[in-house]
């Protein structure tokens, strides 16, 4: 099946991340400011912790970055090689080179735009709670300077331009709002789907200017309930019900109206929410007993690239649903964001 895919069919765009993986306490949460489930950008308080972990801890490295994630995951499930494509910028050092070979090892095609005068962006990862939190503090670096020309050569205009399906995080909009709406407006042009996360609930809050300027042109929004409940404070939804408040995203204007807004709302071990066409539909989630869980670091990022692999196959969103909370299920029980090697058999 999947030697009929196209190369490059999918292309994702977000901030490449090396990851530092710690087991922490509440005290080191304290002491930063940091809620046990979080992901925000480091401001200049932060900054002292990056030192710290190497100084104090026993920091785990490992390739993240909220979308290079989603797209290796993508990647192995439909192991034919360049089938997605993942663009973001990195610094030219070692940290890029790491994440660049798992990108590569995966069968990813790279894109990065490459910085000269900054380093490739780190992410604090701060494990609590035997596993189940994990709270996040990205210093974006090199990341933060990526270009909107980047994608206006000729050689990567044409790999935006074959793309079927596209992908950006939330993330990105506190980058370059520029490139996310203008990958969408081709999208839309183009009559492809356009897909995006509502990653951290500080972009729901901070970035909600963007972030509504750029939903008209989403046809399948992912996040989960923390998120889902920022979006909804700050947009006036007045509930706090994650039903009627996917039902409301999904409401949201929309540019082409041919087909409605799916959205996604995973809750952690719960029931993840569902909506299309104006129907909720609930999606229990297969237990996975606590001392198999390591760490829930990339589980939202896992679940997204499962179900979008099944997209990608055609299948129903059933089966999107539960291949992703199955890739979800899997990144859960190792440390770090990667399971290379199993399968998902439907
Ligand atoms: C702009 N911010 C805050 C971020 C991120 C991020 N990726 C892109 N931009 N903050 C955390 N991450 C990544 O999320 C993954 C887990 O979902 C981390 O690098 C981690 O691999
Ligand atoms: C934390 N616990 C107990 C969990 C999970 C989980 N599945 C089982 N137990 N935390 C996260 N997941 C999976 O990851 C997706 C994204 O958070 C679920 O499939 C969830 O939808």
């Amino acid at each position: 099946m999947a030697a009929e895919l196209k190369e490059g069919l999918l292309f994702g765009i977000c901030n490449p991340l090396l990851d530092m993986a710690v087991s922490a306490d509440k005290e080191l949460l304290d002491k930063y400011s940091l809620k046990p489930n979080d992901a925000i950008l480091a401001e200049e308080k932060h900054l002292p912790l990056y030192d710290e972990l190497v100084k104090n801890y026993k920091v785990e490295y490992s390739a993240g970055g909220s979308g290079q994630n989603t797209c290796m995951v993508v990647q192995w499930l439909l192991e034919k090689p360049h089938l997605v494509v993942y663009s973001g910028s990195v610094g030219k050092d070692k940290y890029s080179q790491i994440l660049e070979d798992k990108a590569h090892e995966s069968g990813l095609k790279t894109c990065y735009q490459y910085q000269d005068s900054y380093p490739t962006g780190t992410c604090a990862v701060l494990i609590t709670g035997n596993g189940t939190n994990r709270s996040l503090c990205a210093n974006l670096a090199a990341a933060n300077h990526f270009s909107h020309d980047h994608l206006h050569s000729p050689e990567n205009k044409k790999l935006v331009q074959q793309a079927e399906y596209y992908y950006a995080t939330g993330f990105f909009l506190t980058v370059c709002f520029e490139t996310v709406l203008e990958l969408a407006q081709i999208a839309h042009q183009r009559n492809k789907l356009f897909m995006m996360n509502l990653s951290a609930p500080f972009i729901c809050l901070v970035y909600a200017k963007q972030q509504m300027q750029v939903m008209p042109y989403v046809d399948i929004i992912f996040g989960n309930d923390d998120e889902a409940k920022a979006l909804a404070k700050e947009q006036g939804f007045e509930t706090e019900d994650i039903k009627e408040i996917a039902l409301k995203i999904a409401d949201l204007p929309k540019q082409n109206t041919d087909r409605s807004r799916t959205v996604v709302i995973t809750q952690g071990h719960n029931p993840v929410i569902f909506v299309k066409d104006g129907k909720v539909e609930e999606f229990e989630v297969p237990k996975v007993p606590a001392e198999k869980i390591i760490d829930t670091n990339g589980a939202g990022d896992a679940f997204v690239g499962g179900y979008l692999a099944q997209l990608i196959l055609g299948k129903p969103y059933q089966t999107s649903i539960k291949c992703g909370m199955w890739a979800a299920s899997e990144i859960i029980q190792v440390s770090g964001t990667s399971f290379k090697g199993k399968k998902y058999f439907n």
